[in-house]
């Protein structure tokens, strides 16, 4: 496969004025029209029209009206090339696909006997030749031609111009969308659905028609979407002073999808899984995904659709950004200081679940890569997640105010066109005054920094010295980086566990300052310290880092107590279970006898029960660094270690509190109809997490505990832990029948089926045969990529102790389904591909095991690019 290098770019050679689509649909064989008028670039390095196009069948073309023969083009399994065409031309393109053969999900296909579309990255190729690229931007006029009976709604981009009957069964559905766009924002759907609509006034006193479209049993589902719709348009406009500039916006449910949404312009296609909800089939969980997901694809409408990426290198220009503003967005809804630290927390916990593994494995890449071999392997958690750290840290350099201008400055400049990361930064910097040069390099190194802390603490003179020094591990192609501009938030904890007045050169802050390191090693005074501080370092996560500090346990304890920054007293939190994990962890290695200290359980105690917090603060506080998070702190890991002394600690825990555990799940109770909102959700976290705990180890009284919760809920959240925790509890008789009431009663809701599977996978009961039989079940299938990700996605990347077991079945299992995927679904299958990234840090035997595994995979016939890249990568 050929690599794709950032620094190669070349602007095309043609522009396109408009598209013209005309579609005859038909599942087995749908006829593609495409009138396209180009005209030479001007910045054009030659005069060859290079159009893209794969998988489809041309039937013909004509320039200017002649038909093309056979030697005025060349055609190869990339695309269509008319070599020295005149500098105005008019292509008439006839293409024919298939649909319902098309099981990769991009491209058109049938989902439920519907048809949808799926064009970003390079899914637009697989419908008709076209210079498929983001840098080219167009007008398109869509024209869609189907069954009536079969497929009564047609839908496209931007606004419905014209529909009628066409007499012969058929109709049609003209659209047009007056904004130019990028061909991957194209999407079309004809199918079976119907439609929740409202009529909603913008700020400025406009109207706008909102539609969320689903099929027909799923109509008392969509409340949730569609009031995250109304909240992200408000936000968008009082946040950023961005109005919806379309006249009707769309969102479009499909159960057959690669990826959570997609943003195409004012026809927004989801996941169901990130439309419907209600309080039956939806938890607490789902419920914020919706919100966030259905916030992320609209604000796309302007960081993404009216400025967009010049090449997919570009790709964090918009999806960093666009995750930094849903993120806010979420935070903002639920309004509370605790409740933005809370999400704060939850991102933290995905950069190093997920984000800080990738940055220290085979496919680490910068925030804005340099080379690719297949672009849709590059949608990761360092160009979303880091990529709104990145965008984040900016905010934290110039301030929210001065994060507005430059974000008004952006669209000032670069509205209409499609443009690069360093031009986001350029306006953030110019906005605002700033030198952000230095700050580039968050873009073009990849590894996650550390920055190791030691402080010095002067009585006599009353001063205080904090020395940082950052490093950046080497990443596959670069080594010896240059040092970082990292905001480093800084508090001082007197004695009394209050912020102390902070007095320093360069820096001002009452209880937090941000102390600007851009150098290897910097030292930072503060004078007029009257007593020995605790350093709060990194505070709120200023910058996604790992920060290394030797914290003592009275320090530690302190800073859990009373740190005012919530997000540093979870951190403490975790750093004084980890310290314990480390030590369990080669303690279960070395064969000694394990033990957990008072003072570590007195601290959970103290938290657990600790009313003046809120509970979704101790819900998060009181969860234990994940195994994948300990194993990322080991060099060589053992996860049967790591799995049993997690576990020890959780046994610990829940013999050692079990009344208090008793007491806060019936404290946490929320009796009443249930709401989705943070304040009722985090009460049934809380809730719920005492109930797991009471569920290790149970007595009949805690099965039956779990088993009434199960019986009595009436809603998704309380039900499905309740299960969970049956499952957990390897009390196997208890789970049994739940399990199977459970399937019984949701039988026809496939997103509760999901969980079904889910659960199951990741229970450290579940072996690989249990999962081989799980496979057999009739509601399983590969086609489906969420059952796939249910079963074995949760299987190989969530049930650490049973994938990796000693005989190497797990890997054997995981090779065999990654080459089954593939042939249906490239996108998918590499994506648990990546499940085996960190395979050479495991203990030797097992490593053999998975280096065979990987071997396996990579040598198996007929593999797609997208599956190659990341096993090659991986053992390279
Ligand atoms: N932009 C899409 C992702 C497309 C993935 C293509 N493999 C969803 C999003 O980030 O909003
Ligand atoms: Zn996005």
């Amino acid at each position: 496969p050929q690599t794709i290098y950032r620094k190669n770019y070349t602007p095309p050679s043609f522009l396109v004025e408009s598209v013209e689509l005309g579609f005859d649909l038909d599942p087995a064989r749908t006829i593609v029209a495409n009138r396209i008028k180009l005209v030479r670039n001007r910045d054009g390095k030659h005069s060859d029209i290079e159009l893209h196009g794969e998988h489809i069948e041309l039937v013909g073309v004509r320039m200017n009206g002649k038909r093309l023969k056979p030697g005025q083009y060349t055609l190869s399994e990339h695309g269509l090339t008319i070599r020295k065409a005149p500098a105005k031309v008019t292509l008439d393109i006839e293409t024919v696909l298939a649909p319902q053969e098309n099981t990769s999900l991009s491209g058109l296909y049938v989902s439920n006997g519907n048809f949808f579309t799926q064009c970003e990255a390079e899914g637009f190729r697989r419908i008709t030749f076209f210079p498929d690229r983001p840098d080219v931007m167009a007008k398109y006029t869509v024209m869609l031609r189907a069954d009536k009976e079969k497929f009564p709604v047609l839908l496209s981009n931007g606004n419905l111009i014209e529909q009628g009957e066409l007499g012969d069964g058929r109709h049609y559905a003209k659209w047009e969308d007056p904004f130019k766009k990028p061909s991957y924002l194209f999407a079309l759907v004809a199918a079976r659905l119907v439609c929740q609509e409202e009529r909603y006034t913008l700020q400025s006193g406009r109207e706008v028609l909102l539609q969320v479209w689903v099929e027909e049993g799923n109509l008392d589902k969509t409340d949730y979407a569609m009031q995250s719709l109304k909240n992200s348009i408000r936000w968008d406009e009082q946040r950023f002073g961005l109005e919806l500039d379309l006249d009707r916006f769309m969102i479009v449910a499909v159960g057959d999808f690669n990826m959570g949404a997609m943003e195409n312009k004012g026809l927004n296609i989801f996941n169901t899984k990130y439309v419907l909800a209600n309080p039956r089939v939806a938890t607490d969980v789902d419920y914020a995904g919706i919100e966030a997901v259905v916030g992320h694809e609209y604000f796309h409408n302007w960081t993404g659709n009216r400025v967009t990426c010049r090449d997919w290198f570009q790709l964090s220009l918009k999806e960093g950004l666009t995750v930094f503003r849903d993120q806010e967005f979420s935070a903002d809804m639920i309004g509370t200081d605790t409740g933005r630290a809370v999400t704060r927390i939850d991102q933290v916990r995905t950069l190093r679940q997920a984000q800080f593994p990738e940055d220290a494995g085979p496919m680490a890449h910068p925030v804005r890569p340099d080379s690719f071999v297949e672009i849709n392997n590059f949608y990761t958690v360092t160009i979303y997640e880091k990529g709104a750290e990145v965008v984040r840290m900016m905010q934290t350099l110039v301030g929210r105010d001065g994060f507005r201008k430059g974000m008004d400055l952006y669209f000032a400049r670069h509205d209409g066109q499609a443009v690069q990361c360093d031009d986001f930064r350029a306006a953030m910097a110019d906005a605002n005054g700033r030198d952000l040069k230095q700050f580039e390099r968050w873009y073009s190194q990849a590894g996650t920094p550390v920055v190791k802390a030691v402080t010095q603490y002067d009585a006599a003179a009353q001063t205080y010295h904090i020395t940082l020094a950052q490093s950046c591990p080497d990443t596959p192609g670069q080594t010896a980086k240059l040092p970082f501009h990292i905001p480093v938030a800084v508090g001082l904890l007197g004695a009394d566990g209050k912020d102390l007045p902070l007095y320093t050169d360069g820096a001002a802050g009452q209880g937090t300052v941000v102390l600007e390191l851009t150098e290897a090693t910097q030292t930072f005074h503060f004078s007029g310290v009257a007593q020995r501080p605790t350093p709060s370092l990194l505070r709120d996560f200023s910058a996604p880092v790992v920060l290394d500090y030797d914290y003592s346990d009275a320090e530690l304890l302190h800073l859990f107590s009373h740190d005012s920054d919530p997000v540093n007293r979870w951190e403490a939190g975790q750093r004084l279970a980890m310290a314990r994990l480390l030590k369990l962890t080669a303690d279960v290695g070395a064969g000694a006898p394990l033990a957990l200290d008072a003072t570590f359980i007195a601290a959970q105690r103290a938290l657990l029960t600790d009313a003046t917090l809120d509970a979704a603060f101790r819900e998060l506080a009181l969860i234990l660094p994940s195994e994948t998070i300990i194993a990322e702190r080991m060099e060589v890991v053992d996860p049967q270690a790591i799995h049993t002394a997690r576990q020890f600690m959780r046994r610990s825990i829940a013999a050692a509190l079990k009344p208090e555990l008793l007491a806060q799940y019936q404290a946490n109770q929320t009796p009443g109809a249930y709401s989705p909102d943070a304040q009722s959700a985090g009460k049934r976290a809380l809730k719920n997490l005492a109930l797991a705990y009471l569920l290790i180890a149970p007595q009949a009284a805690e099965l039956e505990l779990a088993q009434r919760q199960f019986d009595a809920a009436d809603n998704m959240t309380d039900r499905a832990a309740a299960l969970a925790a049956l499952i957990h509890s390897g009390a196997p008789d208890g789970a049994a029948s739940a399990l199977k009431s459970y399937f019984a009663d949701f039988e026809h809701e496939a997103l509760v089926i999901d969980k079904w599977f889910a659960m199951q996978a990741g229970a450290p009961g579940t072996d690989v045969a249990a999962v081989r039989k799980l496979m057999t079940h009739p509601a399983f299938t590969l086609k489906n990529p969420n059952r796939a990700r249910s079963l074995i996605f949760n299987f190989c990347g969530g049930n650490p102790s049973q994938f990796h077991a000693a005989d190497g079945s797990g890997y054997a299992f995981w090779a065999e389904q990654v080459i089954a995927l593939d042939a249906l679904n490239p996108q998918v299958a590499a994506r648990l591909a990546r499940s085996m990234d960190r395979w050479r840090r495991y203990v030797p035997a097992l490593q053999a095991h998975m280096k065979a595994a990987l071997e396996r995979v990579a040598g198996s016939a007929s593999l797609s690019n997208d599956v190659l890249e990341v096993v090659s990568k991986a053992l390279a």
